[in-house]
């Protein structure tokens, strides 16, 4: 049996996958609301495919609970919040799972961390945590990093479908959990240690945030001279050797834009162009807000009610709303201007900023000025609705040549 602990939107798809290969799972959350939710049948967020996946999880008899079980297998997906004055990693849930383990764990356990952790923290914290209980380690518990790497919108498909990386102390262990994720992930599993399984992770959303970043620096060149980004990407990236990402408002989500934090953090003096992306992406939302009274002053529209904002989540298709460019831009709108603006998104269903609207219609009735913060598919497919907008598209979507570009 595996127990898996922190039924969010890492565990819950990770603990249902394993169910429906056929192994006993037990999923533990010290959210009782989310393990009644679960147990009844019902869903906490909304994924493509995660529902029927739950359905076949359920017939295959998981269970949930706030209780830890008494096991040999542990999956830890937690979540590991980063502190924004230190730029360093909280690893306190991490640590508390850790320890409620070894309250119940049977003697040589793995204990699997699938938290994304900054390099070293498994060194650092967690390994003297385990040796102060009394525990050896490779002995009494075996340690291992199995880190995620799917993304939202796209996670039950890559969950199957994308390569994994095992980090362990011995070959023998990494590749005894390399069996046990091959029940249902189907690409490539690569070993290694625990140190390049933490740096490895950081790394690959570092470097999707530095390509971004560059994609961001792009549009503001182009912006100057009045080129088109989009069509200098597309050309450029028909050249074997070059992939330029998407420009967009800003850079969202609690992984992209934490996680190259951790390096930065840690080593100050070593990553300059780590944090220059960084502060390019951070950019964005202001210079969205720069566009948009660019398009008021041209309009002569003065009040900033005037304006809507599409989007309020990270990106598209996903209800998740940490760190998204939109409420960076409302808090800098904050600092700026009067308050006012109007703010929309289909997936959020309840009113989290200041003038939220939770209809469509309404809130396009009350704006002169719509600007897209967000491709979900809905806005794609209402096109026809926004065409007597000033539209600020930047997200590059809108099919009518009159919107504005970042
Ligand atoms: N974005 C752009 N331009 C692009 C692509 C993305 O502006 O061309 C923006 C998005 O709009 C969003 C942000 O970047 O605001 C991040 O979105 P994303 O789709 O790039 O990534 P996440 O945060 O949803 O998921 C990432 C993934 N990492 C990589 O692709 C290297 C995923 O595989 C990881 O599992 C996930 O982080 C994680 O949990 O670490």
């Amino acid at each position: 049996m595996i127990n898996i602990i922190g039924l969010g939107y890492i565990g819950l798809p990770t603990a249902l996958m394993f169910a429906k290969s056929g192994i006993k799972v037990v999923g533990t959350d010290y959210n009782t609301k989310l393990v009644s939710s679960l147990t009844e049948g019902k869903l906490t967020f909304e994924e493509e495919g995660l529902e029927e996946l739950f359905k076949e999880a359920l017939s295959n008899g998981i269970e949930f609970s706030t209780e830890y079980q008494k096991t040999h297998t542990y999956i830890v997906a937690v979540p590991t919040p980063y502190i924004k004055e230190s730029k360093k990693l909280d690893p306190k849930y991490v640590i508390s799972a850790v320890n409620s383990i070894l309250d119940v764990c049977e003697k040589g356990a793995a204990l699997i961390i699938e938290s994304t952790i900054s390099p070293g923290t498994i060194d650092k914290f967690i390994r003297p945590e385990i040796e102060n209980r009394g525990f050896v380690i490779g002995e009494d518990v075996h340690l291992l990093h199995a880190p995620e790497r799917i993304i939202p919108g796209n996670m039950v498909f890559e969950l199957e479908h994308n390569s994994r990386t095992i980090g362990a102390d011995s070959l023998e262990i990494a590749n005894k959990i390399k069996g046990l994720y091959s029940n249902f992930c189907k690409a490539e599993i690569v070993v290694t240690d625990i140190r390049s399984a933490e740096m490895s992770k950081v790394v690959e959303n570092t470097y999707r945030d530095i390509n971004i970043a560059f994609a961001n620096e792009l549009t503001k060149i182009c912006r100057t001279d009045n080129m088109d980004v989009y069509e200098i990407i597309k050309i450029a990236n028909k050249h074997p050797r070059v992939n330029i990402l998407q420009p967009g408002p800003g850079v969202g989500g609690h992984c992209i834009s934490v996680d190259p934090w951790f390096l930065v953090g840690d080593y100050p003096d070593l990553t300059n162009l780590i944090l220059t992306a960084r502060k390019t992406n951070d950019s964005m939302p202001s210079h969205v807000l720069g566009r948009i009274r660019d398009i008021m002053r041209e309009h002569a529209i003065k009040d900033i009610s005037k304006v809507g904002l599409y989007g309020l989540t990270y990106k598209e298709n996903v209800d998740d709303t940490r760190e998204s460019p939109t409420l960076q831009l409302l808090e800098r709108m904050d600092e700026h201007l009067a308050f006012g603006v109007k703010v929309y998104d289909p997936f959020v269903k309840t009113r989290i900023v200041d003038h939220q609207f939770l209809n469509f219609e309404d809130f396009l009735n009350e704006i002169e000025i719509l600007v897209l913060m967000v491709g979900h598919d809905h806005i794609k497919n209402n096109m026809n609705l926004i065409k007597n907008k000033l539209v600020l598209d930047t997200k590059n979507i809108c099919v009518f040549e009159s919107s504005y570009k970042l």
